[in-house]
Formats: C-alpha cells, sequence, structure tokens
C-alpha cells in the first residue's frame, strides 16, 4: 500500500446562487478500527494569497505530511472528509479532486484518492442553526461521472 507525503486538494466552487464562501475549512485524515472511525490529522486548508471559494473559480491546496507519512491502507478503511470550521456562510462546490503524492521514486508516483466531477448540487457544507447541509462531509471516494 502506498506512503502519501503529500495531499493535494483541487475544487471548484458552483455558480448557483451563495455558493461561494469565505469559511475556514480543515481536511480530515481517517482510518477505520473495527467500527470505530479514528481521526489521524486534521491540517487547516493554507490560505491563497487571493479571495478563496468564490462562484465558478478553482482553488487547489497542497498538505505537506513528509515529516508523518499517511499509511493508506485501503479505499474502504480509510477517508479524507472535508469540515467548515468557521461562519455560517454556505458553501458548494461543483467538483473536488485529492490526489496523494506517494514517496520519492515509489511506483506509482501518484494515486487519486477522491474523484468528484460533478459534485451533487444537494450537498452543501454549512454550519449554524439554519445550516442547509452538515459542516462536514467525505471527499475521498468516487462520484459523479457524468
Ligand atoms: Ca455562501
Ligand atoms: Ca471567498
Amino acid at each position: 500500500m502506498p506512503t502519501i507525503n503529500r495531499i493535494i486538494v483541487t475544487h471548484t466552487t458552483s455558480d448557483v446562487s451563495d455558493a461561494n464562501t469565505d469559511a475556514v475549512f480543515e481536511l480530515e485524515i481517517e482510518r477505520r478500527n473495527g467500527q470505530v472511525w479514528e481521526l489521524l490529522k486534521n491540517p487547516d486548508f493554507p490560505n491563497l494569497p487571493y479571495n478563496e471559494r468564490e462562484k465558478g473559480r478553482t482553488d487547489k491546496y497542497s498538505f505537506d505530511f513528509s515529516n508523518d507519512p499517511i499509511n493508506w491502507t485501503s479505499q474502504t478503511d480509510m477517508r479524507i472528509k472535508m469540515r467548515m470550521i468557521s461562519s455560517n456562510d454556505a458553501w458548494l462546490p461543483k467538483s473536488i479532486f485529492v490526489i496523494g503524492i506517494t514517496s520519492l521514486g515509489s511506483t506509482p508516483p501518484a494515486i487519486v484518492l477522491g474523484a468528484h466531477l460533478s459534485w451533487p448540487s444537494t450537498d452543501w457544507f454549512d454550519r449554524g442553526s439554519n445550516a442547509v447541509g452538515p459542516p462536514g462531509r467525505k471527499i475521498s471516494g468516487f462520484s459523479g461521472f457524468s
């Protein structure tokens, strides 16, 4: 199984009304232990030098785990979530891709951890009392190939 030194997340925000947000997000990497999902890492998404998650715009994030690489055991026993941790300003993506970069010289050099070509238009991220969706959603795995 691959050892992952870096994770790249690329997402595009939907064009629909209020899809944009200025909220802060974290990445959550979890491993299944029996019936329980254990949190391994939860780094904040880095701040990019412009206004992120605006309508129709694509944002790219890189998470460096080279000091403590991730042993990616399988797609069924590992998962990656994205969680809104500030604001009540809902966000709706229209695509999300998650790439794992393995250690230098290893084969394969990268693996696709998540591919959501058409993120479901109902699957908002949100927080607060009138939230239109949960703050955290799984972004690993595969969906929406149409
Ligand atoms: Ca919004
Ligand atoms: Ca924004």
